[in-house]
């Protein structure tokens, strides 16, 4: 199995259920992370930019003041993969050290 194989549905509800601030949107999967204040919101951007590029595998990312808007999905697949799910938790990751 490749991590850029098409989660099937029992997979992707299953990965689901280890990120809960994450929901599916059609062939993506979506959260909002609010931050403290404008600098925590950047800095949280910053520390995921770098781990998207270690990992070249990139979110879109929606910056309403201190509010991020993440949008996860593999475009080389249509879907949704295992990358995106990795993703996704270093994302929590990043929000999490900005609490
Ligand atoms: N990021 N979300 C996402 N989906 C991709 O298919 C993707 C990516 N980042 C880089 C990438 N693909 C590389 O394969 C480039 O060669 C396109």
């Amino acid at each position: 199995m490749s991590t850029r194989d098409l989660l099937t549905d029992e997979q992707l509800t299953d990965g689901l259920r280890s990120l809960p601030e994450w929901h599916l949107e059609g062939d993506s999967i979506r959260r909002t992370v609010q931050a403290r204040d404008f600098p925590a919101a950047i800095r949280i951007v910053v520390a995921v930019a770098e781990q998207a590029e270690a990992m070249d595998h990139h979110p879109d990312i929606d910056i309403r003041w201190r509010n991020l808007h993440f949008t996860l999905s593999t475009h080389s697949s249509g879907g949704v993969t295992a990358l995106d799910l990795r993703l996704a938790a270093l994302i929590d990751a990043a929000a999490l050290a900005e609490a």
